[in-house]
């Protein structure tokens, strides 16, 4: 999975991407000011795959990962006004989430925090960057329909007509996951990377000392971010990026001394999570011990695809228990020994937390 983070130039991207990645992309190396994009993997944490690494030491233990792609904010000088150039979310086309880092602090320049408007201005940066690429589109689909005579219906004619229906939307700033669009318009869709359609999460930037009393402003915008169905959350990214240097356990000692529950990665890995409908599953052999992340309502079968191909292919049954059960038995051996663990055909649907074991035969 792949997450790219927007946002207006100085909003803090590049801070939050320090906190996500813990420093592992030198500071030397960090790429944004020279407008080249930062990349860095970010393991899941997960206290589930904590117990059954401990409980199996395995050689080795491997968390889902997410890919953070902090995008440089491209502006364009045009005469006395900065504009966004046309290649603004270039770094974060192929990404399947997005979130808009916004800020919520006042700017060095003492220019105050207008988050609802930044927000609003990202929004419509992302529908002009799509009725683009839905533009281009148009004109080299056009060139297919060259010499066809009016009416036939080809692939190139149901791509195009659903391609007006795009641009009609985009033009009256409509967002694209407002449509209504059948499964066809979605395959058609899908090789796009239309930017309105991926998931966004809307990541409020304020100072430290409001992270424990919200102001006005950021309960304004917590509402706004509610009544437009948009995931919101509240980060300090200086204080996360300073944090995130820390050994965990100095970590969790300052988080609690300043009423904090748990660093902010954990919370935005689990928004990106829950926008893009995923869970995890876990696996156990002898030299791994994994969590993968799936579709949420994703079968057995699909497990065993994401684990290998061939698991899928030669797919007999899946046995199943609970992490709960495994853990409240001590371990999958002892699950099975109580008549926990379950075998389940390939319709098996999935759960978060699932151990899975899979038979098959190639
Ligand atoms: N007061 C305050 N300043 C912050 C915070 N987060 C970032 N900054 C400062 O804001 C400035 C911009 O931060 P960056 O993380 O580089 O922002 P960016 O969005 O990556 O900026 P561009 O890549 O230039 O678009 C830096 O001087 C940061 O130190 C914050 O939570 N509070
Ligand atoms: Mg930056």
């Amino acid at each position: 999975m792949k997450v790219g983070i927007v946002g207006l130039p100085g909003s803090g991207k590049t801070s939050l991407f320090q906190a996500l990645t813990r420093g592992a992309v030198a500071a030397d190396t960090l790429a944004s000011r020279s407008g080249r994009a930062n990349v860095g993997v970010v393991q899941v944490p997960d206290r589930r795959l904590d117990y059954l690494a401990a409980r199996y030491k395995p050689k080795k233990v491997t968390h889902a990962s997410i890919e953070f792609v902090d995008g440089a904010a491209r502006i364009i000088q045009d005469g006395s006004r900065a504009r966004f150039g046309s290649d603004f979310f270039s770094d974060v086309r192929q990404v399947d989430a997005l979130v808009d880092v916004v800020r919520g602090f006042e700017s060095a320049a003492g220019e105050p925090a207008t988050p609802i408007k930044d927000l609003q201005t990202i929004a419509d940066e992302l529908v002009i960057a799509d009725l683009q690429l839905v533009e281009t589109r148009m004109q080299r689909v056009e060139k297919q329909l060259h010499g066809v005579k009016k009416g036939t219906v080809t692939p190139a004619s149901i791509e195009m007509a659903l391609l007006e229906r795009l641009k009609t939307a985009l033009e009256n700033g409509t967002s694209l996951a407002e449509l209504q669009l059948s499964h066809d318009d979605e395959r058609i869709v899908r090789g796009y990377d239309l930017l309105t359609l991926k998931p966004l999460i809307a990541a409020l930037n304020i100072p430290e000392k409001e992270l424990t009393s919200p102001s006005e402003q950021t309960l304004g915008f917590r509402e706004y971010c509610s009544a437009s169905g948009i995931p919101e959350l509240e980060i300090c990214a200086e204080v996360e990026r300073d944090i995130s240097e820390f050994s965990d356990e100095e970590e969790m000692e300052f988080l609690s001394s300043m009423g904090i529950s748990e660093p902010v990665r954990d919370r935005l890995i689990r928004e990106c999570y829950a926008a893009l409908g995923l869970i995890s599953f876990f696996t156990i052999s002898e030299p791994e011990v994994r969590a993968w992340a799936i579709k949420s309502g994703s079968k057995a079968i699909d497990a065993a695809g994401t684990i290998h191909s061939d698991m899928a292919r030669g797919f007999i049954r899946a046995e199943v228990a609970s992490f709960a059960d495994v853990e409240a038995a001590g371990g999958w051996e002892e699950a099975k020994q109580k008549g926990l663990v379950h075998l389940y055909g390939k319709d098996y649907v999935v759960r978060d937390g699932d151990v899975v074991y899979i038979r098959f035969h190639v």
